[in-house]
């Protein structure tokens, strides 16, 4: 049985991970946006997951311009107007967030608050922008939460976004931690592979676009985090007993990585 090995920090990816925000969330703001620009484009569900793979609301607004070539406004240049729709699609998200629109996934409160009982750091890293995070926190964990977290890694505060590592190496240098005591929890291929490009061992918990991905690196893949009325499915990997994602499990994941390396 090897022993635990020292627990640091945990690091939350938002999207998908800390809640089900794509489908019903930024994918609604951003079909509001491309209305309030006047503009006759609409991203349905599919069309949507498969934009999914390029990371970065600006970034995927220029790759459907450029792969689906859509009616465009006068002679605007793309960046420019990427901009633009950016600018009002994040004040639809946060104002939807601000509604209660989106609520976190099963066990991730309860992960949060065993967490900092236990005096481990919180940290995030995100492609999303940071107003998004902030307005998402404050919904669901109350005014103060965005506090709880030592470092808050996200959007355009890197040059390169998910699946470059980049986001995780600042969030790493802002805590003055090694990965080999931290635990990032991601919820696709694109997350996973920057948190591993970083040497994260790193645990999924699938969402509703991401559940078929390839999660080959992954420490455990699961259904969800768990609640004690309602465990979590592992569909890679074991789980304890209960059904449930705790920090006696991550410090276990983390101890058996460790041994694994060397
Ligand atoms: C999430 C994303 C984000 C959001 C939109 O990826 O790709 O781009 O869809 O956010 P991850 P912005 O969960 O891997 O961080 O529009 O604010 O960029
Ligand atoms: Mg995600």
């Amino acid at each position: 049985m090897p022993s635990p090995a020292a627990l640091h920090a945990i690091i939350f990816d938002v999207d998908g991970t800390l809640a089900e925000t794509e489908r019903d969330g930024h994918r609604r703001a951003f079909n509001q946006a491309f209305g309030d620009l006047g503009l006759d484009w609409h991203w349905d569900e599919d069309l949507y997951g498969e934009l999914l793979a390029v990371t970065g609301g600006k970034e995927r607004i220029l790759h459907f311009i450029e792969r689906h070539s859509p009616p465009l406004p006068g002679a605007r240049e793309p960046t420019v107007l990427a901009r633009d729709i950016h600018a009002c699609k994040t004040a639809h998200f946060v104002k939807l967030v601000e509604e209660g629109a989106i609520s976190l996934r099963p066990g991730v409160k309860r992960l949060i608050a065993q967490a900092r009982a236990r005096n481990i750091t919180l940290a995030i890293a995100t492609t999303t922008t940071l107003d998004n995070v902030t307005a998402l926190l404050r919904s669901t964990l109350g005014e103060d939460s965005p506090g709880w977290f030592a470092a808050i890694g996200a959007g355009d505060m890197v040059r390169a976004k998910k699946p470059a590592p980049d986001i995780y190496f600042y969030v790493l240098d802002k805590l003055g931690l090694l990965a080999g005591n931290c635990i990032a929890l991601e919820d696709s291929r694109n997350g996973l592979r920057a948190s591993l490009a970083a040497e994260l061992p790193t645990v999924i918990t699938v969402s509703s676009y991401t559940r078929d991905e390839d999660f080959s690196g992954a420490a455990l893949v699961a259904s969800d985090l768990g609640e004690p009325a309602a465990p979590a499915q592992a569909l890679r990997g074991k789980l304890n007993e209960s059904g449930i994602i705790d920090v006696a499990l991550l410090e276990r994941i983390l101890s058996g990585a460790r041994q694994a390396t060397g």
